[in-house]
C-alpha cells in the first residue's frame, strides 16, 4: 500500500546530513522519561519534546528541577523556543510545557486525536464545562503528515496511535521521536492498555516507522532499561531496531506481537503517576481550576480503572 506522507518523511530524513541536527537529551530518572531540545544551527530556533514537570504524590508538591535544567541549556545555547512538542498526553508523568512556555515562549502542540483522549478522560475525572475537550488547551494540533519548520529545519509529524489514540512522532531533520512506539531493541515496545490503546494499532504504528530509511536516528520517550543492561540508554536507529528489537524485530507478525503484547500488558502495574498525569496532561499540562478555597485538587477515581 503506498503511503505518501511516509515517502515524504523519509525524502526528509534523506534529504539531511548525518548528525546535522543537534539533539540534547534530559533523563528523568524518576518517571524513566527522556525530554529532548532539538535546534536549527542556522537560527538557534528549538523544540522542546515531551519535558518533565517533578510531582510528590505524597506531598502533593510539584516543582520545577526538570524544567529548569532545559531553561538553563536553551539560555546558555542562546536558543528561540518555538514548539513545546508533546509526542502525547502522558500517564506517567505531568508535562511541563506550560511553565516551559511562561518562560521560554513556543507553541503547545499536540496530535489532533487529542480531542479523542480528553473526551475519554474528561468522562473518567467527571471534569465540568470549563474543560473544554476541543483541543483548545493546546495552540495546535497536528494531523499526520502535517509539515512545519523549526527555523530553517524541516519537519512534520506522523500519526502512531496505538499507546493511546493521539500518539505522534515527531520527524525533526533525520531525527525521530517516536514517542511511546518502540524502545530499545532489548527493551521492546510500549504498552497498548490504558484507554484508548490497541496492540494491533500500535503494531502498524511501529512497522510504518521502521519501514522509514535504515539510518534514520530514533529518539525514545522512555528508557527502563533491560535485563542485562545497567545503563539507561534512548538513541537508537531503524536499523538497529529492525535487526534485534525483541517484539517487532523483521519477521514477526501482526498476530505474533499481538499476542505477546496483550498477554505482557496484563501483568503490568499501572504507572504510578497515572492518576495525576492523565488529568493534567488532557488538559496541555494546565492544573485543573482552583476550587472556591483558592486551591487547585486532582482527583482519584476509585475502582474505575
Ligand atoms: N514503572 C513505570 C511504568 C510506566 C509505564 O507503564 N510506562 C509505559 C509508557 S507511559 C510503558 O509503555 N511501559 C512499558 C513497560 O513498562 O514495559 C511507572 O510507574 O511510571
Ligand atoms: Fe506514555
Amino acid at each position: 500500500m503506498s503511503d505518501h506522507v511516509l515517502d515524504q518523511a523519509a525524502r526528509l530524513i534523506s534529504g539531511t546530513q548525518a548528525g546535522a541536527v543537534p539533539v540534547k537529551a534530559f533523563f528523568d530518572e524518576p518517571t524513566f522519561t527522556v525530554s529532548y531540545v532539538v535546534h536549527d544551527p542556522e537560527t538557534r530556533h528549538a523544540g522542546i519534546i515531551d519535558s518533565v514537570l517533578d510531582y510528590d504524590p505524597a506531598s502533593g508538591r510539584t516543582s520545577f528541577k526538570s524544567a529548569d535544567a532545559i531553561i538553563a541549556y536553551v539560555q546558555e545555547q542562546k536558543l528561540t523556543v518555538e514548539w513545546l512538542l508533546e509526542t502525547h498526553a502522558h500517564a506517567d508523568h505531568l508535562s511541563a510545557a506550560p511553565y516551559l512556555q511562561g518562560k521560554l515562549g513556543g507553541k503547545l502542540a499536540i496530535g489532533a486525536e487529542i480531542i479523542t483522549v480528553q473526551n475519554i478522560f474528561g468522562k473518567l475525572f467527571n471534569a465540568g464545562t470549563e474543560f473544554a475537550r476541543d483541543g483548545s488547551d493546546f495552540d495546535h494540533l497536528f494531523k499526520d503528515g502535517d509539515s512545519f519548520q523549526i527555523g530553517n529545519l524541516k519537519a512534520m509529524a506522523l500519526h502512531v496511535p496505538g499507546h493511546t489514540p493521539a500518539d505522534l512522532a515527531y520527524v525533526i531533520g533525520d531525527a525521530v521521536f517516536c514517542g511511546d512506539t518502540l524502545f530499545m531493541p532489548d527493551y521492546g515496545t510500549a504498552r497498548a492498555d490504558f484507554p484508548g490503546g490497541d496492540a494491533r494499532q500500535l503494531f502498524r504504528s511501529i512497522r510504518r516507522l521502521l519501514s522509514l530509511p535504515e539510518r534514520t536516528r530514533i529518539f525514545l520517550c522512555h528508557d527502563y532499561k533491560a535485563p542485562g543492561r545497567d545503563r539507561y540508554a534512548w538513541e537508537t536507529t531503524v536499523s538497529a531496531e529492525r535487526r534485534s528489537n525483541v517484539h517487532v524485530h523483521d519477521g514477526i507478525t501482526e498476530d505474533e506481537f499481538v499476542a505477546m503484547r496483550e498477554a505482557r500488558d496484563a501483568t503490568l502495574a499501572m504507572p504510578r503517576l497515572i492518576m495525576p498525569s492523565v488529568q493534567v496532561n488532557m488538559r496541555g499540562g494546565h492544573m485543573p481550576p482552583p476550587e472556591n478555597n483558592g486551591i487547585r485538587y486532582l482527583k482519584i477515581p476509585l475502582n474505575a480503572v
